[in-house]
């Protein structure tokens, strides 16, 4: 099927592939593949088939966005061209303009759709304008629940941690190094012979024991579950399924047998609700032994990953006896069908009380609603660094919004200089995971040079104080279909200079990065679109639209906090997120060209599906006429709230005129109190800041502060 995008030059979307933001024309070329395979290190700016398909694809320009979902699961490939717009279509196109086109010269990027196999089921997503297509997509795939607070924290992986003592010493370290850090990983190796859901007992004598100690600094455990069954009858899990017959068959009946990690393996058919369910209860605590509330899980290979099939997976014309339907239909939901159940899994053993946390390699439209995703298996290269943005970006308009990639790359070793910079780059995507290959360097913070070091630490506590942001912009991703991690053309949508760039990127509408991804790079080139940007770390002030050379020294990634927006921090970091729950809030609320702001706060427990009922706060805060009011908007009855320890140390403003003589507090039913504020003038790019100390309230109480 041909869709055009009419007065349009830029697509976006259908990922995942090493490549550009903006799709590229393809061509003669190969068009962009969706076929979801397990590709050994992957080459750059390449349209080539990786581990995740999602047949999104956004378009926007001047006169607004639009979108297509093509719901199709089997080999799919897209072609892309930029063409002027034809003489009919533009005929078309001024009707709907009302017959004026402007001065720009017409043009359409027309696209072709190619599926092996299944029927044409095509949604057409009318905008007009980005934000619409995101909430009209989340209406038809849904969106990422609400993720646990410590799944937006720092988390440390490797192929593997070796055992129990490896991953307490780690543990150990972080606090040593003053890094906080939320999750440990272990990757197959923990496994009896890579049978999952089983325990190697010489390296793991006690998985409790050792859950239990990370839990004790409020820190987590996941581990790996991967798709492939050993074909062992002495394995339980192998058994239960053969003997429930869950397994995908080939075209002859017979029980699919495929190579990966453990040798011979079969593989569960998860169109098949027998199949599932026996696996969702295999997440049970009384079943997965080692395992308790704290341990959660990572889906790898389920594209699924076959050593000895076509292209590393699995034969098209294997059989799916669930769904009664070969494997070339379903194959790019497989992974999904897969993840989908882990969750489901997660939630069952906690009686639906606590949020699950998932990771997956494999995708199809709508995994979103129950997983976290990375983009693979990447290399210590700067090449890949700089991918990284793009990527991220590309899955994260194509509604999976809680995305990273390896920090450091996983394959080869990251020199001090590039580590560095990853981490610094990830501390402002969604998802923030290092990992690395059993064959390389162990490169845990603490073994690079001192400098290194103090930059890691910085970029991980910096993703600290921001866990407010993150949090608040996940509940409203939930409800909207709003990305956390978003293209600026989103948030400017008439400003054509924004829709080619492809290394910048806001986190909300609140912060502009511009990761230096570049090596030895001290500048960086960043375009600010118009209004003020308030550099985060030494405040420094732009006026956009402009671009200017901004300088990056090695301990700095150049973010910007925008004019107009309030966000709010912890500034205490502590050892995990959850050690920093009823720790107060900083707000920083940077003045507008017009000297206003907003932004909004969502707090809940953090952790469990209580929010659902009702308790949790969001809370608008906003500055004008001189004035900073704190608010709650939901939920509308009070009784229902949730209760915050948390209180309201300092408010920083930056971008005032004047200073005041004098500052007030009103609350309701406290009455007016005097606050004490110590003001330093703008001079020259530096802008000025007021710091109002210890306000003193719980946050969720009503104030008015005032500047008088
Ligand atoms: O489980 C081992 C690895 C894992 O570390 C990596 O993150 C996955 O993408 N896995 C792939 C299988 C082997 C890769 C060479």
């Amino acid at each position: 099927m041909d869709i055009a995008f009419i007065n349009s030059k830029h697509v976006y979307g259908i990922p995942e592939h090493a490549d550009t933001f903006a799709l590229k024309d393809t061509g003669s070329g190969d068009p962009y593949r969706l076929y979801n395979l397990d590709v050994f290190e992957y080459e750059l700016n390449n349209p080539m088939a990786l581990y995740a398909s999602i047949p999104f694809m956004i378009s926007h320009s001047q006169h607004g966005s639009a979108g297509v979902f093509w719901h199709n699961a089997a080999e799919t490939w897209v072609d892309v061209k930029h063409l002027p717009t034809t003489d009919v279509v533009s005929s078309i196109t001024g009707f709907f303009s009302g017959g004026s086109r402007g001065s720009d010269p017409a043009q359409q990027v027309s696209t072709h759709w190619m599926s092996e196999a299944g029927i044409i089921d095509l949604f057409v997503m009318a905008g007009p304008q980005p934000m619409d297509v995101f909430r009209q997509y989340a209406i038809i795939t849904g969106t990422t629940n609400l993720p646990p607070l410590f799944s937006l924290a720092y988390h440390q992986c490797r192929w593997n941690y070796n055992d129990q003592d490896d991953v307490l010493t780690v543990d150990q370290n972080f606090d040593k190094h003053d890094i906080p850090m939320d999750v440990m990983w272990l990757d197959i190796e923990h496994t009896d012979g890579k049978r999952y859901f089983t325990w190697d007992e010489h390296k793991f004598p006690d998985p409790v024991a050792m859950t239990n100690q990370l839990a004790s600094k409020g820190r987590k455990l996941v581990t790996i579950v991967d798709p492939h069954i050993k074909r062992d009858p002495n394995y339980f899990f192998y058994k239960e399924n053969r003997d429930l017959d869950h397994y995908i068959k080939t075209k002859d009946g017979q029980e699919f047998d495929g190579w990966c990690w453990p040798g011979s393996s079969s593989y569960l058919d998860m169109t098949n609700p027998s199949a599932r369910k026996h696996y969702m209860e295999t997440f049970s605590l009384d079943r997965y032994k080692g395992s308790t509330l704290d341990t959660f899980t990572w889906n790898d290979m389920n594209e699924p990953s076959v050593f000895n099939g076509p292209e590393v997976t699995m034969q098209k014309d294997c059989l799916h006896p669930g769904l009664g339907v070969e494997h070339r239909e379903i194959h790019n939901a497989n992974g999904m069908l897969f993840h989908a159940s882990t969750y489901e899994g997660l939630l069952m053993r906690s009686n639906y009380q606590l949020r699950p946390f998932v990771l997956t390699r494999a995708a199809y439209a709508g995994s979103q609603r129950s997983t976290a995703i990375w983009t693979g298996d990447n290399t210590a290269e700067w090449g890949h660094l700089k991918i990284s943005v793009p990527m991220i970006l590309s899955l994260s308009v194509s509604g999976m919004t809680h995305v990273g990639a390896d920090i450091g790359g996983f394959f080869g070793n990251p020199d001090g200089a590039l580590l560095a910079r990853w981490y610094q780059t990830a501390a402002y995507t969604p998802f923030m995971r290092t990992h690395s290959h059993l064959d390389t360097k162990r490169r845990e913070p603490w073994l690079f040079d001192r400098h290194t070091l103090s930059v890691i630490r910085r970029a991980i506590r910096d993703r600290y104080r921001l866990l407010p942001l993150w949090y608040t912009l996940f509940w409203e991703n939930e409800r909207t279909g709003a990305p956390p991690m978003r293209p600026l053309w989103s948030e400017f949508p008439k400003d054509e200079t924004t829709f080619g760039l492809e290394y910048e990127f806001m986190v909300g509408s609140r912060l502009l990065v511009a990761p230096v991804l570049d090596s030895d790079a001290t500048t960086v080139s960043v375009y600010f679109p118009e209004g003020l940007w308030y550099d985060t770390h030494d405040n420094s002030v732009y006026q956009g639209p402009d671009t200017q050379t901004v300088p990056a020294p090695p301990e700095k990634i150049p973010v910007y906090q925008r004019g107009g927006s309030i966000v709010a921090r912890k500034e205490r970091v502590r050892r995990s997120s959850a050690l920093m729950r009823d720790d107060p809030y900083t707000l920083i609320v940077a003045l507008g060209t017009d000297g206003t702001a907003q932004g909004t706060l969502y707090i809940d427990d953090e952790h469990t599906m209580d929010y659902r009922k009702g308790k949790y706060l969001y809370i608008l805060l906003s500055y004008s006429g001189s004035q900073l009011v704190g608010k709650v908007l939901e939920p509308s009855v009070p009784d229902s709230r949730y209760v915050t320890k948390s209180w309201l140390e300092r408010v920083v403003i930056v971008g005032l005129n004047d200073q005041p003589s004098k500052i007030t507090m009103v609350t309701k039913g406290g009455g007016q109190v005097s606050l004490e504020g110590s003001f330093s003038k703008g001079s020259g790019r530096t802008s000025s800041r007021l710091i109002i100390r210890k306000p003193d309230i719980n946050i969720a109480q009503e104030f008015t502060i005032s500047l008088h």
